[in-house]
């Protein structure tokens, strides 16, 4: 008998029924037409009628018949649709199409270093990419959501008219790869074949961007061949735009925008890695808006195991803004690793899960030094997989950065070319030897104190969330928020931070930054911080949440705390997810008892922890925390028309418990005087 199955020729190593292959194609064209209408000419590839011809007929004229074939073994029309469109878009000159292989990860990390992109350093495996003087950090400003007419982000989300934005960033992206390599590269957020995993595709012309990904995610080529023809992955498109000595020269042409319909990033004329590494925090506005209609979190924390007493681990998730100690926060010494930037949470079986959504980390190298951080110090300076950024190369192509240790060189070559002490930049600034967001880039696996649950597709059960911000005045350095809704509200949806040089603009200025995510929401506001309350619900033990703060100054501007104390405070906090201390209670929450963190101080860090000490770091400054209160309420109140009443209702509990204890205390509470909880 003759089956009624066609089988169209081989694709590849794949056999495609052609009344599934038809039906699916229409399918997920007509949710393209609906979708996106935009895409009708002059990209015509989105059309319906065209995507089993002309995208077949483009793809197989431009591709190699090797590139091609691997290709079309992930039989995913709209991925094909896709690398049609950036090619026929940026008129690429070839396409390299990447599989999970060792053999094209050599060669994305070759390419780097022919292009130029990268310099070999001197140890083995170490390379050294620079940036444009201007493209050094995130750039808020020209990072915009392409918002269809009709719909309503909230006031605090950068967005453009989507049909204009999406006209404006399609033509500075048209022709940009003349002349050049296309690279398709797959990769996977989150652990791979897991509930928890996000194909994702990423195009650019940039090796030195393909390399950190490999760097930095789980390879995703056999992930698309598992999930077939749906259409539900990310997708980027990055060119790096006309180069000037191996840098983005268009700088006033950089725009990154977010289409969050379709599930996809733009990137063009940029090479730092927050806008252009499109896995990295693209990726995480996409995974808010998708995990807001799922029923799961998208956030910027890390996920670390505490060492508790008796070979215990308790997995704490931590947010804090960039550059104020979370990276440094999540390989604390003698405790373990499973990410340093971005996590997903689900729910299952009435448990908390998170998983680590990358493999790598991309981190702040200032201040790494073998004191402060002898973990990732140690990576660096040995052979291995690592890519610098924008540090300072001597002429020995040795790297520098401030806060090494060691004095730094007087000359040498760093982002702003070549340089000498007391240069000054081209906006007249004295350029640092080393600049502030200066960067590397590892694989966790290099790590001496990677968790071995790292790769768990389940993830791990979550003890503890913690939320940290750089703040010289307000908070104590580790305080217990009463119960989940206070923690969401008063500790996540209450941050605040000085600005650091992770953004463009100045530093220093105290900003309100919602569970450190505030830079990716994608979501209104409101929304989200339901999200978040509602998250524990059905939750049978909700993780306890904490506020840290490593930042707190005397009255002279001189820092509290020194950096490796943060090891007490995350300890104390493992003891109280376990019940194993008692603790006191403030008008904002319950604080360690001094004999409780004196203890951890000797044995931890062979230090001594003063009654004087306790009494500076723990007084509760009401005064302070009243002002923060009538600041953030100030924000919700004229910003976010869709707060939830209940954040106003928590404000005004915390706000009379302070006034109460002012009335009884006086403006500064000394711990001493507090009651137990
Ligand atoms: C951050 O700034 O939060 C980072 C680095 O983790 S970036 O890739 O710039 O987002
Ligand atoms: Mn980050």
């Amino acid at each position: 008998m003759i089956s009624s199955a066609i089988i169209i020729p081989k694709i590849g190593q794949f056999e495609l029924n052609n009344n599934n292959f038809t039906k699916n194609v229409l399918d997920r064209c007509k949710a393209d037409v609906t979708i996106s209408p935009l895409y009708q000419p002059p990209h015509s590839l989105w059309r319906c009628k065209t995507v089993m011809g002309d995208v077949t007929k483009l793809l197989k004229q431009k591709l190699t018949a090797e590139n091609y074939n691997r290709l079309m073994a992930l039989a995913n029309p709209k991925l094909h649709a896709f690398v049609a469109d950036a090619i026929e878009l940026t008129g690429a000159e070839s396409v390299c199409v990447c599989t999970d292989s060792q053999e094209d990860r050599a060669y994305i990390r070759r390419q780097a270093i022919e292009k130029g992109e990268e310099i070999a350093l001197n140890i083995k495996g170490h390379t050294c990419h620079f940036d444009g003087y201007y493209d050094q950090g995130r750039d808020k400003g020209v990072t915009k959501y392409l918002l269809p007419a009709g719909s309503d982000l909230g006031a605090s989300l950068n967005s453009i008219d989507k049909q204009k934005g999406a006209e404006e960033i399609r033509s500075l992206l048209k022709g940009l790869m003349a002349g050049r390599e296309m690279l398709v590269m797959f990769f996977c957020l989150g652990p791979v074949d897991s509930e928890f995993s996000i194909p994702c595709v990423q195009i650019t012309d940039s090796p030195y961007v393909g390399h950190n990904e490999t760097i930095l995610y789980r390879p995703g080529y056999e992930q698309f061949r598992k999930i077939s023809d749906s259409p539900d992955f990310f997708r980027f498109l990055h060119s790096e735009g006309e180069l000037e000595g191996a840098v983005s020269k268009n700088v006033d042409k950089k725009r990154i925008y977010i289409d969050l319909e379709e599930n996809m990033v733009y990137s063009v004329n940029t090479q730092y890695g927050g806008n252009t590494i499109g896995l990295k925090k693209l990726s995480l506005r996409l995974a808010i808006q998708k995990a807001s209609t799922e029923g799961w979190l998208a956030e910027h924390m890390f996920v670390m195991g505490a060492c508790g007493p008796a070979g215990r681990i308790t997995y704490f998730a931590g947010a804090f803004p960039s550059a104020c100690g979370k990276t440094s926060t999540s390989m604390l010494p003698g405790q373990t690793i499973i990410g340093d930037d971005i996590a997903y949470f689900r729910k299952k079986d009435g448990v908390m899960r998170a998983v680590n959504v990358e493999k790598g980390i991309f981190g702040i190298i200032q201040d790494v030094n073998p004191h402060d951080d002898p973990i990732i110090h140690e990576a660096l300076t040995r052979p291995g997989e690592v890519i610098f950024s924008n540090v300072l190369l001597d002429g020995e192509n040795r790297p520098h950065w401030l806060g090494m240790g060691p004095e730094l060189p007087s000359e040498g070559i760093n982002h702003s070319g070549q340089w000498h002490k007391g240069k000054q930049g081209p906006d007249g600034n004295e350029v640092t030897p080393s600049h502030k967001n200066a960067r590397y880039c590892l694989n966790i696996s290099d790590l001496k104190n990677m968790d071995p649950r790292m790769d768990e597709p389940e993830g791990v059960e979550v003890g503890a969330v913690i939320y940290g911000g750089r703040d010289s005045d307000t908070w104590v350095p580790v305080e217990q928020a009463f119960n989940w809704t206070e923690g969401i509200i008063l500790k996540g949806a209450s941050l605040e931070s000085e600005t650091t040089a992770a953004t463009l603009g100045s530093e220093g200025v105290r900003t309100f930054n919602l569970m450190s995510n505030l830079d990716f929401l994608s979501i209104p506001l409101g929304r989200y911080i339901r999200n978040n309350l509602e998250f524990a619900d059905g939750v049978e033990n909700p993780p306890l949440i904490f506020s840290v703060n490593y930042f707190l100054k005397d009255k002279n501007g001189k820092y509290l705390n020194t950096m490796r104390d943060k090891l007490v405070w995350i300890l104390w906090a493992e003891l109280r997810v376990n019940g194993d201390v008692e603790g006191l209670r403030t008008p904002t929450g319950i604080i360690p008892k001094h004999e409780d963190l004196a203890k951890l101080f000797k044995k931890k860090l062979g230090a001594e922890f003063t009654r004087a000490d306790y009494i500076r770091q723990f007084t509760i400054r009401i005064r302070e925390n009243l002002a923060k209160l009538d600041r953030v309420e100030k924000i919700y109140k004229e910003k976010v028309a869709d707060t939830p009443n209940i954040l106003y209702r928590t404000f005004a509990e915390a706000r009379k418990r302070l006034k109460a204890a002012a009335e009884e205390y006086g403006d500064n509470i000394s711990p001493i005087d507090l009651p137990a909880e």
